[in-house]
């Protein structure tokens, strides 16, 4: 009866995952849920809290938590990594001088026991801005071939105008249908 009940919510999309959005400040991380949830998806529910939006797409439903990237807030992170199935690191691509921070956020993330089963997107943001880092620039310096523990993805964006964006929800959807 478990089964039949997990089996039929899989298939009805019946099931929020939990999505969580972090990166320094100045990233980019509010403009992107903000476009996420004007163009690219169906805002489905008002603000929940402050930093807490549900979205969806078609029967995929994403619990998205913006978490602060200030100095102050980094610290706290991990308070939000419990259950957390896919998480979104947003880099500021014009942003050179503080992308071995942002590597070593990611990495001492990714060493955390609660997001052991977590994927992770990694945006590159700011593609629009003359001397931003390319995708391929963001994977060296944040040095994601040495990933093998987790399920990740670089993708370049703007958040300005949603370029990149789709490409990344079709990304978040097929790792909570494979998972
Ligand atoms: P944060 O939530 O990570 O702190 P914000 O970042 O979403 O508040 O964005 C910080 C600033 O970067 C904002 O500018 C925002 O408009 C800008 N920004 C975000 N994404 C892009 C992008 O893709 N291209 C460009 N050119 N700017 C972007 P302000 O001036 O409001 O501080």
């Amino acid at each position: 009866m478990g089964f039949l009940l997990t089996k039929m919510m899989a298939v009805f999309g019946d099931r929020e995952h939990k999505v969580i959005v972090v990166g320094l400040d100045n990233a980019g991380k509010t403009t992107i849920l903000y476009q996420f949830l004007t163009k690219e998806a169906v805002h489905t529910s008002p603000t929940i809290g402050s930093n807490v939006e549900e979205i969806a797409m078609g029967n995929t439903r994403f619990l998205v938590w913006d978490i602060g990237g200030q100095d102050s807030l980094r610290a706290g992170w991990f308070t939000y990594y419990c259950n957390t199935e896919i998480v979104i690191l947003v880099v500021d691509s014009t942003d050179r001088e503080r992308l071995t921070l942002t590597k070593e956020e990611l990495h001492r993330m990714l060493a955390h026991e609660d997001l052991q089963n977590a994927a992770v997107l990694i945006l590159a943001n700011k593609q629009d801005m003359k001397g931003s880092l390319t995708a391929a620039e963001i994977s060296q310096g944040l040095t994601l071939d040495s990933i093998s523990s987790h399920s990740w993805h670089v993708q370049a964006c703007c958040a300005l105008t949603g370029e990149g964006l789709p490409a990344s929800l079709d990304w978040m959807k097929s790792q909570v249908v494979v998972n």
